[in-house]
């Protein structure tokens, strides 16, 4: 067992500044041997426990084609990426983008370096409300080719249609959602057009200042520069393997805050707010949530090969960057880790808002259980998680698959270099991971459990998860590397109770981005936010999903992001339930099983 566990060591580690740390990890042995582009540990899996025989009620089909969602995601050559602005693939999005209560498909598409297929852009599918979708790209104006990145969902001007943020190399791209089926590129207008080429990566809308109108945080991964970045097998000097340069080798990228003027632009405020003073890394997903209880929202940064990052909400326009004291930076072990995707919900079931993370290869992911004040405490290995070490990981979700009222981790997997696929301990094509809940912060791994499609080989990056039959069960949408997505669609075996809720703000930002619903059934508590990206690069479906065992009602506690708090009691199981802020509940709609 390689990972340590010294609490001691650990709180010295904390108080080192972060060069420090990465010295002294380096130092260490970080094993970068065959992987000098991304952090590992080289660490073993912890033993696997007796299985608990429990049975798991959830099973998963793919029914991506048969749905007609068919447009490839296309991320370098089959067998070959120059460049690393070809292989880090990208996320999906649950959206509701016209508003009829089905959630829409939005899959993301990088491209071929020297050679983009003309065909590969982002993918918008209109839910038909029959389990297929139609692609309404070109109608709705979002066919654009391109390497995109990552997206985000949000009402940023409050008129009742969600819009979307792309991030991608050069450029990132907002679109405006006319409410008519069709969006329009207001980058420019809205003053977001970058100076310099960036690699924009993870984004999130967030209303840091807690005025009604969403800013968004933007991270970035490596400056990239085609003239000056060696070409795989160019130079052995960036990466041994003759692999693709990158992340390390390359310069860090920067990340960014935009304050939202509230008449259709942004002012990039990273400078006086403190963001630009984080130490540099290799950003990837951003998520917002209000980690410290405080009521005011902040912001985690998984951080590739570099500590990541958790700006903390200092309540007047700024951010202090805390990852390190909070405990959210590291491994346990005071190593640096490829972060990829992040998962954020109440895994033990207090009221807290915890922390899953995906990495590398011969790493563990990591789980960090939030104290409800923002301190957080590494139970990888206690939670059963640091048995599964073999694949690079990336989208996860922490979602009740069955509905028991625990919520699982899930996860999906897939190599970077395409030009070693065929080496055995460098598995390019991997499964889908489901660690079910056993309550009290224990997960154990199914495998045979979950049916032939999720054992189904695939490279994959993002996953969003979401309801998209309206059926009462989260399904799972997964962007495959130079294949079309798949659509896990969930059949529950038995019968169990779940409540969602979908909330409209009114002073608070209209898309409810920080809204907080705290529920209780059965004994238990568990508590939600909703978020504008999660997983990897990727948006879930924001009516917020409880699954609840056999408890027939609950009693809910809202917390708008303007701080009103309000409560309701015994509402029924089996519905949505949509609460506007400040005028209580507006529609409670009984979904049929299909
Ligand atoms: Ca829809
Ligand atoms: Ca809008
Ligand atoms: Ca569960
Ligand atoms: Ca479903």
């Amino acid at each position: 067992m390689a990972v340590m566990r010294d609490s001691s060591r650990r709180q010295v580690l904390r108080l080192l500044s972060a060069p420090a740390i990465q010295l002294l990890a380096r130092q260490n042995g970080s094993p970068q041997d065959s992987h000098e582009g991304m952090a590992t540990r080289g660490v073993k899996p912890a033993p696997r426990g007796k299985p608990s025989g429990i049975p798991f009620y959830a099973h998963f089909t793919d029914v991506a084609a048969k749905a007609g969602l068919r447009g490839v995601t296309v991320c370098g050559h089959e067998r070959r990426a120059d460049y690393v602005i070809e292989e880090m693939g990208c996320g999906a999005a649950f959206i509701d983008f016209d508003n009829d209560g089905w959630m829409d498909i939005l899959v993301l598409s990088s491209s071929r370096f020297g050679d983009p297929p003309p065909d590969a852009s982002t993918r918008l599918y209109k839910n038909n409300r029959d389990g297929t979708f139609t692609d309404v790209t070109k109608k709705a104006g979002l066919f654009r080719t391109g390497y995109f990145y990552g997206v985000a969902a949000g009402d940023y001007n409050n008129d009742g249609w969600e819009d979307l943020f792309l991030t991608g190399y050069p450029q990132n791209v907002l679109y405006r959602n006319n409410g008519d089926g069709t969006f329009t590129d207001v980058t420019k207008e809205a003053g977001l057009v970058n100076a310099e080429p960036r690699f924009g990566t993870g984004c999130t809308f967030i209303d840091y200042d807690r005025n009604g109108k969403l800013d968004l945080f933007v991270s970035n991964y490596v400056l990239f520069d085609p003239k000056s970045t060696p070409r795989a097998g160019d130079k052995a000097s960036c990466n041994a393997e003759h692999v693709f340069c990158g992340p390390r080798g390359l310069p860090y990228g920067k990340h960014s805050l935009y304050r939202n003027n509230g008449n259709g632009t942004f002012t990039d405020v990273s400078e006086a707010a403190g963001i630009s003073k984080a130490s540099p890394g290799y950003g990837l997903t951003a998520v917002s949530a209000d980690f410290d209880n405080d009521g005011w929202p902040d912001i985690y940064v998984a951080c590739d090969s570099t500590p990541s990052l958790l700006f903390l909400n200092k309540h007047d326009g700024t951010f202090a960057e805390s990852a390190m004291e909070r405990g959210v930076a590291l491994s346990d072990d005071g190593m640096e880790q490829a972060g990829m995707g992040v998962a954020v919900g109440d895994l033990n079931l207090k009221g807290t808002l915890d922390i899953v993370k995906t990495h590398f290869a011969a790493d563990t992911p990591a789980v960090y259980v939030n104290d409800g004040k923002g301190n957080f405490t590494d139970e990888t290995l206690l939670s059963g998680l640091a048995t599964e070490t073999r694949f690079i990981s990336w989208g996860v979700g922490i979602q009740d698959l069955d509905n028991d009222g625990k919520p699982d981790i899930f996860w999906v997997t897939g190599g970077i270099y395409p030009e070693l696929q065929d080496d055995p301990n460098q598995p390019f094509r991997g499964p889908r991971i489901l660690f079910r809940s056993l309550g009290n912060g224990k997960f154990e791994e199914l495998g045979s459990a979950l049916g032939a499609t999720t054992k189904a080989l695939h490279c994959s990056r993002g996953c969003a998860f979401g309801d998209f039959d309206n059926d009462g069960d989260m399904d799972i949408l997964i962007v495959n590397v130079n294949e079309p997505p798949t659509l896990l669609r969930n059949d529950l075996s038995v019968q169990r109770e779940w409540i969602k809720f979908k909330l409209t703000g009114t002073k608070s930002n209209r898309s409810a981005i920080g809204a907080r619903v705290t529920v209780r059934y059965g004994g238990k508590v568990q508590t939600q936010e909703v978020m504008s990206q999660g997983s990897y690069l990727s948006v879930n479906d924001n009516r917020l999903h409880f699954g609840l065992g056999t408890s027939k009602t609950v009693d809910a506690e809202v917390r708008w992001p303007s701080g009103l708090m309000e409560k309701f009691d015994k509402l029924p199981a089996g519905h949505l339930i949509s609460i506007r802020e400040e005028s209580g509940i507006t529609k409670r709609e009984r979904f049929s099983k299909q």
